[in-house]
């Protein structure tokens, strides 16, 4: 065998969705714990030997709102825009979609490249609704495994479609987001201002500045590039009356809302017949009613039947 390849693989969602069991599947006792440089809180990465490969996996931190930058957004975003994992798996809790999709429209504005994990499918088939994967798959343009984390399906079906995305083999150009004109407009005017080199995707970063994120602002210096974004940003905001963050975070959750009612379909209930009968039979109340109903017409047609049978029986002999 010649020499293993290496690629990193993040596992990014929001809070409570089955990153962490997803993490033990894949990496098993192969884990290393310590923290976030200068942070309290947990980095845990693994590896696993996969076919020739050799898999790096980051369990990043879940994200509990969005409305304020949080430590475990502010890790996220960095290490899956900075370090660039070569796939991020983005686990999805099913029962949430709308509010997931959210996240999954940033981690694509973030560029990162996607496998979407939709977990606790056990769940969801028990519940009310049911979600079209192909056809999410095929709105958002982006490979979606259905899992069921607890119980390790799925697993393995993730890592084959990451290592197909990292070869190459599966094109990867997902749903552009897009928002309005003036918006448009300006973003593509700073990205030939801001032209200085960040590690950050270059569209992302200034969709960032326009919205007055205070720490990626700081890494303009120049006074002059500050003035033409604080600008920009003014105009944006005379338009739409509103502060650019909501804007663009409205556009954001009109998408996930727009898209989850395309592929998110309530069951038909059907009456299924020994249901039915079990609800009669069963019921604490009726229950006693339908017995002694039963035992009646049991006894009425056993009564009824031997008359009929004896009286057939006598004429008979
Ligand atoms: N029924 C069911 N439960 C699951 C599944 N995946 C995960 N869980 C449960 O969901 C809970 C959360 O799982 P974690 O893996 O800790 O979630 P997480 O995304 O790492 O959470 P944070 O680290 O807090 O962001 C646990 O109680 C799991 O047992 C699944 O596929 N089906
Ligand atoms: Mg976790």
């Amino acid at each position: 065998m010649g020499e293993e390849k290496e690629l990193t693989i993040a596992l990014a969602g929001n809070a409570n969705v089955g990153k962490s069991v997803i993490f033990n599947q894949l990496t098993g006792s192969h884990q290393i714990i310590g923290n976030w440089p200068g942070k309290t809180i947990e980095k845990r990465e693994g590896y696993l030997i996969y076919k020739g490969y050799k898999i790096k996996v980051v369990d990043l931190p879940g994200i509990y709102s969005f409305s304020t930058y949080s430590e475990e957004e502010l890790i996220s975003r960095d290490f899956i825009a900075k370090e660039k994992p070569d796939v991020v798996i983005n686990v999805v809790d099913a029962l949430h979609l709308e509010r997931n999709l959210f996240f999954t429209l940033q981690l694509i504005e973030l560029e990162a490249k996607l496998v979407i994990a939709l977990n606790q499918i056990d769940l969801l088939e028990k519940s009310d609704f049911t979600i079209d994967s192909n056809k999410l798959e095929n709105i958002l343009n982006i490979p979606i495994v259905p899992t069921v984390a607890i119980e390790g399906k799925g697993i393995e079906k993730l890592i084959e479609k990451c290592i197909e995305i990292y070869e190459g083999e599966i094109k990867y150009e997902p749903i552009k987001i897009e928002y309005g004109k003036e918006v448009e407009e300006r973003v593509n005017e700073l990205i030939k201002v801001v032209s200085f080199d960040t590690s950050y995707p270059k569209r992302w970063f200034n969709i960032k500045l326009l919205e007055g994120d205070e720490k990626i602002k700081k890494l303009v210096r120049d006074e002059k590039i500050l003035e033409i974004i604080e600008k920009k940003s003014k105009e944006l905001e005379e338009i739409h009356g509103e502060p650019i963050s909501l804007i663009l975070t409205q556009e954001k959750y009109n998408l996930s809302n727009k898209i989850t009612s395309e592929v998110l379909i309530k069951k038909e209930k059907r009456v299924n017949i020994s249901d039915f009968l079990d609800k009669i039979f069963l019921h604490p109340i009726f229950g006693y009613f339908t017995l002694i109903i039963s035992l009646f017409l049991i006894f009425y047609l056993i009564f009824k039947f031997g008359n009929f049978v004896s009286r057939y029986l006598e004429s008979f002999f």
